[in-house]
C-alpha cells in the first residue's frame, strides 16, 4: 500500500518551492493532488508521462503593462495578466477578473480549476485565466473604457477565437466585455468570437448572464435528489450580490426556495421573509446600474444589514458561496452545519477553505466545489462559441436545456468518480472526472 500522504507531501514541496508565495494556486493545487495521487498509482500511465506535473506549469504566462488616463488627466498603470494553462483539449477558455486582490498566485489557482471545470463540462474547452489589479469600483464608465481599452491594446495579439477566448468574472460584467470587444474589433479589423457573454446584439448567447446562478441551483438540486429531497420549502442563504448570486437567488426562488441572505465585500443583509421576484429586480438595479452597496436594500426594506461579517451564521438548508475565494473558513463551516445546513454548493472559486471543506466531509453533507458546481457559466460560453462558428443563435429555452443537461452529466461524473459506500466524494469526483479527459488527451498528444 503506497504511502499517498507522503506523496502529496513531497509533490507539494516541490510546488512550493517552485512557485514562491503563491499561497492560492497552492491550495487548489493540494487540493486536486490529494484525490489525483491515489487515482495515477492505480493509473501509471498518467504516472510515467509526469501528466500532473506538466498540468501545473502553466503554457505559457503573459504579464503586461496597463497604462491609462484617469478622469483628472492623471497617468495610472495597473498590471494585465493572462495565464494560458492547458490547450490540450481545446482552446484556452476562462476568465477576466478585474480587482485590486490579483495577482500571479491568484490568476494561476483559478486557470489551473479552469482546466478541469472546462473538460467537466463536456466541451471542447482549454483553460485559461486572466485579469487585472484594476479596481473597477467607484470610477467612470469613461475610466473603465480606457482601461479596457489600453488592457485590450496589449491583450489581442495573445488571443483569438481558435487560441483563447476570455470572458467575465469578478469586476468584469456586460459593461466591461463590450469595451474590451470594441478594442479588439478596431485593432484586428475582424468580427468574430473572441470574447464570451457578449451582448445579444452583437453575438452573446442568450442565458449566459444567468448561467453560473441557474447552474450552481441546477447542481444542488441533483444533489438534494440524492437524498429524495428538492428546493421545495429549503431556506437558503447566499453570499455576494453579482453575477453569479442575482441568477442564483433567481433559480432558487423559481424551483420554491427561499434566499434570505446577499452580500458585498462590506456587509450582508437578512431578509427572513425571502428575497422574492421584486425584489431582487431592485438587487439588479442596484448593483449593475446604479453600482451602489448591498446595504441600500436593508433600508429600502426595512430588514436586519450586517456590517462587516459575512451570511454563514444565518440558520440554513442549504448555503451558496457566490462571492470569491476562501469565504467560509472552519469555524463558519462548523456554524452551517451545527445550524443544520445539508447542502453548500460553490459559485464562487474555492471559496471554503481546506479546513472547512474537511468540517463539510466530516459530517457527511452535500458539498460540491465550484469547478463542478459553478461550472455552467464556461458550459454556456462553451454554447456561445458554438453558436457564433455557426453564426447563429439558439432560444433560450435550447440553452437553457442543454445547461440543465451539462450540469446533470457532471453531477453524474462526479458520482461515477466519487461515489464511497453512500457517501458521494464531490471532491474526488470532480477532480478525477475533469483529469482524465484533459490526460489521456495529453497522452496522445506526445510530450508537449
Ligand atoms: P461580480 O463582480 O459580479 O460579483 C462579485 C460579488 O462578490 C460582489 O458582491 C462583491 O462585493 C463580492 N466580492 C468580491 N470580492 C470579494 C471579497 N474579496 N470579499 C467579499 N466579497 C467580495 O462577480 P461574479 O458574480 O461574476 O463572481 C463571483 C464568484 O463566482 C467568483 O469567485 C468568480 O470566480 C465565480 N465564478 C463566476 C463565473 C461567472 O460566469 N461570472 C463563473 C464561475 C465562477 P463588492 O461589490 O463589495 O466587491
Ligand atoms: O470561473 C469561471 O468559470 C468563469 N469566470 C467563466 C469563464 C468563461 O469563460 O465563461
Amino acid at each position: 500500500m503506497a504511502n499517498y500522504e507522503q506523496q502529496v507531501n513531497d509533490f507539494m514541496a516541490k510546488v512550493i518551492a517552485k512557485n514562491p508565495g503563491e499561497v492560492e494556486f497552492h491550495q487548489a493545487v493540494h487540493e486536486v493532488v490529494e484525490s489525483l495521487i491515489p487515482f495515477i498509482e492505480e493509473n501509471p500511465q498518467y504516472r510515467e508521462a509526469k501528466i500532473l506535473e506538466r498540468m501545473i506549469e502553466p503554457e505559457r504566462v503573459l504579464m503586461f503593462r496597463v497604462p491609462w488616463l484617469d478622469d483628472k488627466g492623471v497617468v495610472q498603470i495597473n498590471r494585465g495578466y493572462r495565464i494560458e494553462m492547458n490547450s490540450a483539449i481545446g482552446p484556452y477558455k476562462g476568465g477576466l477578473r478585474f480587482h485590486p486582490t490579483v495577482n500571479l498566485g491568484v490568476l494561476k489557482f483559478l486557470a489551473f480549476e479552469q482546466v478541469l471545470k472546462n473538460s467537466l463540462t463536456t466541451l471542447p474547452m482549454g483553460g485559461g485565466k486572466g485579469g487585472s489589479d484594476f479596481d473597477p469600483k467607484g470610477k467612470s464608465d469613461n475610466e473603465v473604457m480606457r482601461f479596457c481599452q489600453s488592457f485590450m491594446t496589449e491583450l489581442q495579439r495573445h488571443i483569438g477565437p481558435n487560441t483563447d477566448v476570455p470572458a467575465g468574472d469578478i469586476g468584469v460584467g456586460g459593461r466591461e466585455i463590450g469595451f474590451l470587444y470594441g478594442q479588439y474589433k478596431r485593432l484586428r479589423n475582424e468580427f468574430t468570437g473572441v470574447l464570451t457573454g457578449k451582448g445579444l446584439e452583437w453575438g452573446g448567447s442568450l442565458i449566459r448572464p444567468e448561467a453560473t446562478g441557474y447552474g450552481a441551483t441546477y447542481f444542488a438540486d441533483e444533489m438534494l435528489a440524492t437524498r429524495g429531497s428538492s428546493f421545495k420549502g429549503k431556506t437558503v442563504v447566499i453570499s455576494g450580490s453579482g453575477n453569479v448570486a442575482q441568477y442564483a437567488t433567481e433559480k432558487v426562488t423559481q424551483l420554491g426556495g427561499k434566499v434570505v441572505t446577499l452580500s458585498d465585500s462590506s456587509g450582508y443583509i437578512y431578509d427572513p421573509k425571502g428575497i422574492d421576484a421584486e425584489k431582487l429586480a431592485y438587487v439588479l438595479r442596484l448593483k449593475n446600474i446604479k453600482r451602489g452597496r448591498i446595504k441600500e436594500y436593508a433600508e429600502k426594506y426595512k430588514v436586519e444589514y450586517i456590517e462587516g461579517k459575512r451570511p454563514w451564521d444565518v440558520k440554513c438548508d442549504v448555503a451558496m458561496p457566490c462571492a470569491t475565494q476562501n469565504e467560509i473558513n472552519e469555524e463558519e463551516a462548523k456554524t452551517l452545519v451545527s445550524n443544520g445546513c445539508i447542502v453548500v454548493s460553490e459559485g464562487a472559486n474555492m471559496p471554503s477553505t481546506p479546513e472547512a471543506i474537511l468540517v463539510f466531509e466530516k459530517n457527511k453533507i452535500l458539498y460540491a466545489p465550484g469547478k463542478a458546481a459553478n461550472a455552467g457559466g464556461v458550459a454556456v460560453s462553451g454554447l456561445e462559441m458554438s453558436q457564433n462558428s455557426m453564426r447563429m443563435s439558439w432560444t433560450r429555452k435550447e440553452v437553457d436545456e442543454r445547461l440543465h443537461q451539462i450540469m446533470r452529466d457532471i453531477h453524474s461524473t462526479c458520482v461515477k468518480y466519487g461515489k464511497q459506500g453512500d457517501y458521494i466524494d464531490y471532491v474526488k469526483g470532480a477532480n478525477i472526472g475533469g483529469f482524465v479527459k484533459v490526460a489521456d488527451a495529453m497522452l496522445a498528444q506526445g510530450v508537449v
